[in-house]
């Protein structure tokens, strides 16, 4: 096993919280009026960072920057991880849970190149052994409009790049998902789409302290269908710049040629920002449905940047917003 983690034996049992407790003591968190800014509760870990046995709980999960309205209950664990945009599992939202049986996250390497100091192939133990994992509780705005509120367990990406030591020349990351049609379903055909996913940040997105790669969702490793072991979070932009399941990670000095934007120019940017002014050809943005309890509520309005404007609207300043879909 390449991950270093705790027998099950030795996770104490205060450790371990059920779903229904864990949700619980959120609604707590969130009734008491601590939910908005970031959550103090808990200390910050000793340890370099450890992945939980399989259905164990992340011990002392570090409270991260999170910040919720009040209108933000988290969606469900079963929510988050059966209704899914995972194309390479197949182009249903049930799909991706259904067919990841055979989906092997571990042993998994990641590999590191292009305009760095310190490219390499790396095991994902020695990935984010260097790392704190922290708790950061995010809305998640698909393009389709319909949303959910995830409490990931990631780390900073600026944490990361600057391990790698990126030279002045790169302007932009790109993240590959793994191919591995015999193990995803979806990538045995050609004409869903062209494999692997791509997607990019500019660098100084990417360095943005929203930026996380998560490792984890509802104090547990992601499971497949939700990216497994490794995926991007940018709470911003539109759910598709959320790469799953990455095992290339490259710093070029242009735009990567994201996926979507390959597919079809006309309805996919490279910077999808989340933009209620800016309708999709064939969805408004101006509103959205959120995933609570197993069903799509009704339409709420869409915030400006997802409700991060504070935190990234500077990252735009001169752009034309309402181009750069
Ligand atoms: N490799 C890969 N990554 C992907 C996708 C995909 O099809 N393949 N779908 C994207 C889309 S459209 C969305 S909305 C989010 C959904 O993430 P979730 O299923 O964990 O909620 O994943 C994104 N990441
Ligand atoms: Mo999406």
């Amino acid at each position: 096993m390449l991950i270093r983690h705790k027998k099950a034996s030795d996770v104490a049992s205060h450790e371990i919280t059920p779903e229904s407790v864990y949700l619980n003591r959120r609604r707590f968190i969130q009734a008491s009026g601590l939910a908005a800014g970031s959550i103090m509760m808990g200390a910050a870990p000793s340890e370099a960072a450890v992945l939980p046995a399989k259905g164990a709980k992340f011990a002392d999960l570090k409270k991260g920057y999170s910040k919720l309205g009040k209108d933000d209950a988290l969606t469900p664990f079963d929510g988050v991880t059966t209704y899914n945009n995972y194309y390479e599992f197949g182009t249903g939202k049930s799909d991706p849970a259904k067919t990841s049986g055979a989906f092997k996250p571990l042993p998994w390497k990641v590999k590191v190149d292009g305009l760095c100091a310190k490219p390499g192939t790396i095991d994902f133990d020695e990935f984010i052994k260097p790392h704190t994992i922290e708790e950061r509780v995010y809305r998640m705005r698909c393009v389709e409009a319909w949303s959910m509120v995830i409490p990931w367990a990631g780390i900073p990406l600026a944490e990361i790049i600057k391990r790698f030591e990126p030279q002045s020349s790169a302007k932009y990351i790109q993240f590959e998902t793994i191919v591995r049609p015999e193990e995803m379903p979806g990538q045995r055909s050609s004409y869903i789409l062209p494999w692997p996913y791509i997607e990019g940040l500019r660098m100084d997105e990417a360095m943005n302290p929203l930026a996380i790669l998560a490792v984890g969702l509802y104090d547990q490793p992601l499971l497949a269908q939700n990216g497994a072991p490794l995926r991007l979070v940018v709470p911003w932009k539109y759910g598709f710049k959320g790469v799953k399941s990455i095992v290339r990670i490259s710093f070029t000095e242009t735009e990567p040629k994201n996926t979507w934007r390959v597919m079809n120019a006309d309805e996919y940017g490279f910077y999808a920002n989340v933009n209620p002014k800016v309708d999709h050809p064939r969805w408004t943005q101006a509103s959205e449905r959120r995933l609570t309890g197993g069903f799509l509520e009704g339409r709420r309005a869409t915030l400006m940047f997802n409700g991060y404007e504070e935190e990234v609207a500077h990252l735009y300043t001169g752009m034309d917003l309402a181009k750069f879909y």
